[in-house]
């Protein structure tokens, strides 16, 4: 069984990748003769000249050199990871092909949120190795320290008692070995059974392979886990015969076969087949591959950070991921690299085999019609458990909608979403429940009740004051009349066709629906996100209802992607509808059903800014009368913000 004494570091093995055959990147590091500079020097002003005369003539010349949206192959591609982007805006935003909007630093500086985390400056990507330590929650993230774009990763890291308020730490792991050189990138922590961590985590070698390393805390003692230690025979996996250099990464948390051996497994694709090939580890050092994969879906494409873990058929508390059982179902997520979704699928898992199998082959994982953590901006996702509270604990990182020049302009890009707490949803049996942590809730101010009637096609505003920083938790029937008539109505037609991506939004006008809320609107609704049900009569003259967020109108400008997001959701006989919505300024998460299908949303005002951002209520059916119970709460800010010696205390 692995203990932390059997991870003490052992005598360097000779590097099987690298021609240098050292632990570290010599050739940054050796001193040149003075000629050697002034030659290099020189070509670099050459160079430049000869660039700048290009970029000025083409007239396509940016504030910052971090920004090279027009070159051919992004950094990312280059580096074998996925595209970060939002080159889609051009092909979403059909007012894209005007000139760009002008965005101002007052602007700008209202898309800071003020209770989700995010760094105090530059690029932000995954959520890594999430853990509770000690009286410490523990976050490390995928972080450049040099500018607002993907590139020169590291691994960030900051500690909350409470996983809202946050104390920024040190940067964790940096690029300093060779098998890092371009990026300390995704990785996972697994607690021995003496309670020691290990780490693995991928690391882009100084050729671009990508490997898997071996790291743990310098000091177990320490409980802000300020310092760790890469293992002197690192990297401890290669890729495969049989799979591509830029094709294996993201190792997941271990778990615990009944051999008592440690299992773990990557993601990875051959051809177009998404696969999750898997290994067994005794110390963490040697590994043995399984001549099965845990699961396989075709036509999916790479799968990165992929998560693996058991929840409780019957109880509603998290289960640590070694878990198995009869009581017990297995989750598999996988991040599609190639739509930038986060898929996940129930099954069961043969521990004997090391293999997955999912409940409902046709909604596997990756399949575009299965199942997703959230239907908005959501991706490379971990859990962890929380031993402390007992509960599995979902962070997802979510990205700009915007373009990567006002990244560059503000100052910093992505933010992580709310945690939240994610179990089986007992009731369907079908699908995951998540919701915001419960500490969420200490950031509620002062709230304000509401019970109120709505017509067909009317928005009435909802007096709460300034509306940026919100927590929203509504109910709606809709009146039975109105119910009855449609029910019984032969002649109306059935609606199977709806689909909020789709079906024109929140204008759309049916029996049933859009009904909700217009978050972060001003005072003329010329800017507004609605959150909304719409619930459509299927042929089997059952109803059907729909979770969307509607951004086509959430700000003026143009250089923004502007979706509409959402899906079925399910509603079971005799619940009412239900639905939460945390604004923060540029995000607007969305839970419906009690977590069962949950929607982010980056959104961009420029005029429901400030004191003008505005709440409505609207019910834009053509039939129904709705009667909606809501209560607002005004959100304070969370206090993120480094980390100090009186901390400590
Ligand atoms: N981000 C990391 C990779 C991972 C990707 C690099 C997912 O390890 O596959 O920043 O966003």
């Amino acid at each position: 069984m692995a203990s932390s004494e059997s991870l003490l570091p052992v005598t360097s093995q000779q590097d099987p990748l690298s021609d240098s055959g050292s632990d570290s990147i010599p050739e940054t590091r050796r001193r040149r003769p003075n000629t050697v500079y002034l030659a290099i020097f020189s070509g670099f002003l050459l160079i430049s000249l000869y660039v700048t005369v290009i970029v000025t003539h083409s007239g396509s010349a940016r504030n910052s050199d971090a920004n090279h949206e027009t070159s051919a192959v992004s950094r990312a591609r280059l580096a074998g990871v996925s595209e970060k982007n939002n080159e889609r805006i051009s092909g979403l935003s059909d007012d894209r092909k005007t000139e760009a909007f002008a965005w101002n630093n007052t602007m700008l500086s209202w898309q800071r949120t003020a209770f989700h985390f995010q760094p105090e400056k530059n690029w932000m990507n995954d959520p890594n190795g999430p853990l509770y330590y000690k009286g410490w929650y523990h976050f490390f993230y995928q972080y450049n320290p040099n500018a607002a774009v993907w590139g020169d990763i590291v691994w960030g890291h900051a500690v909350s008692k409470d996983l809202i308020h946050w104390l920024y730490l040190p940067l964790a792991m940096v690029p300093d070995q060779w098998y890092d050189a371009n990026g300390v990138w995704t990785g996972s922590a697994t607690f021995l059974d003496d309670g020691s961590i290990v780490m693995l985590y991928t690391g882009s070698t100084d050729k671009f392979v990508q490997v898997q390393n071996l790291a743990y805390p310098e000091d177990p003692k320490d409980p802000l886990l300020l310092k760790w230690t890469k293992y002197s025979g690192n990297p401890v996996l290669v890729p495969p015969p049989g799979i591509g250099a830029k094709d294996f990464r993201d190792p997941t948390t271990a778990w615990k076969t009944s051999a008592g051996k440690w299992r773990i497994t990557i993601g990875s694709k051959i051809n177009r087949t998404g696969i999750s090939i898997v290994y067994d580890t005794t110390d963490f050092k040697t590994y043995e591959q399984l001549d099965t994969l845990l699961h396989q879906v075709p036509n999916t494409g790479m799968w990165e950070c992929i998560d693996f873990y058991p929840v409780s058929k019957t109880k509603a508390n998290g289960l640590d991921t070694s878990v198995n059982g009869p009581d017990v179902k297995h989750v598999i997520k996988a991040s599609m690299d190639d739509t930038r979704i986060d898929h996940y699928a129930i099954g069961t898992y043969s521990d004997s085999k090391g293999t997955w199998v999912p409940d409902n082959p046709k909604i596997d994982v990756g399949i575009s019609t299965g199942l997703r953590y959230d239907y908005g901006k959501f991706y490379a996702s971990k859990t962890f458990y929380d031993q402390h509270k007992k509960r599995r604990i979902l962070w997802g990182w979510i990205g700009e909608s915007d373009s990567e020049s006002s990244d560059v302009q503000k100052g910093w890009s992505s933010v992580q979403g709310i945690p939240r707490t994610v179990v089986l949803d007992t009731k369907t049996g079908k699908n995951l429940v998540q919701w915001p942590v419960k500490e969420t809730e200490s950031l509620r101010l002062t709230s304000k009740k509401f019970h109120m009637k709505v017509g067909p096609g009317t928005v009435v505003p909802v007096e709460v004051g300034p509306a940026a920083q919100l927590d929203i938790e509504a109910e709606f029937k809709i009146k039975k009349d109105d119910l009855e008539v449609i029910f019984g109505e032969d002649s109306l037609e059935a609606d199977e066709e709806f689909s909020c991506e789709t079906s024109k939004g929140s204008t759309v006008r049916g029996a049933l629906g859009p009904f909700g809320f217009s978050v972060l609107a001003d005072q003329s609704l010329s800017e507004q996100t609605p959150v909304y049900f719409y619930v459509t009569k299927g042929k089997d003259s059952k109803l059907k209802t729909f979770f969307c967020t509607d951004t086509s109108r959430s700000t003026k400008a143009n250089d923004v992607v502007k979706p509409v997001y959402g899906s079925f959701v399910p509603v079971l006989k005799g619940e009412k509808l239900t639905m939460r919505i945390l604004v923060d300024h540029s995000i607007v998460e969305g839970f419906g059903q009690g977590g069962r299908t949950c929607i982010t949303s980056r959104v961009y005002p420029t005029k429901a800014i400030y004191g003008a951002t505005k709440l409505f209520l609207f019910n834009n059916a053509i039939d129904a009368t709705i009667t909606a119970s809501f209560r607002v709460w005004q959100m304070n800010n969370a206090f993120i913000r480094p980390y100090s010696a009186d901390d400590s205390t």
